[in-house]
């Protein structure tokens, strides 16, 4: 190996563990999400999707109704912020864990909310775990609503 080739393979190697991060990075699931500058519980919402495996995109706008109006969802079911993942609606504190399994079922609705800001969900928490029972509720175009998981209180 002359000295150009194994200078080749030795950045080709330093090289490879920045590549593997890079695509590792590139193969989570990214939401974009729409809320206002000054939201604490947006911001903590956004931190526990990115520390269960999503990668956030978030717009800071002075008002949210107009995304929740494009993408569809109903102003009953409005709360503080509004995003989307790969064409479905997250409206408000929506787990990351029904957002996993939304990816993985793929069911033919407009998206998931949370209507409100439910004591005790992602980015809601108080202190100790007092929760309040909330509903990640599943809906589509038509006006059909399904209870997609049921938190029930605690503390
Ligand atoms: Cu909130």
């Amino acid at each position: 190996m002359n000295r150009r080739h194994f200078l080749q393979r030795a950045l080709a190697v330093a090289a490879l563990p920045l590549a593997v991060s890079a695509a590792k990075a590139a193969t989570k699931p990214l939401i974009t999400v729409y809320k206002t500058p000054t939201c604490g519980c947006c911001h903590d919402w956004i931190t526990h999707l990115e520390a269960n495996g999503f990668r956030v995109v978030a717009h800071d706008v002075p008002n949210t109704a107009p995304y929740r109006a494009k993408l569809g969802v109903p102003r009953e079911l409005g709360s503080c912020h509004t995003g989307v993942i790969e064409g479905y609606a997250l409206e408000g504190h929506v787990p990351a864990s029904e957002i996993q399994r939304l990816l993985a079922e793929r069911p033919a609705a407009r998206g998931l909310a949370v209507p409100g800001m439910p004591v005790g969900s992602p980015g809601m928490e108080v202190e100790g775990s007092r929760r309040d029972a909330y509903d990640v509720l599943l809906f589509s175009d038509d006006g059909s609503r399904k209870v997609y998981r049921h938190y029930p209180a605690r503390g």
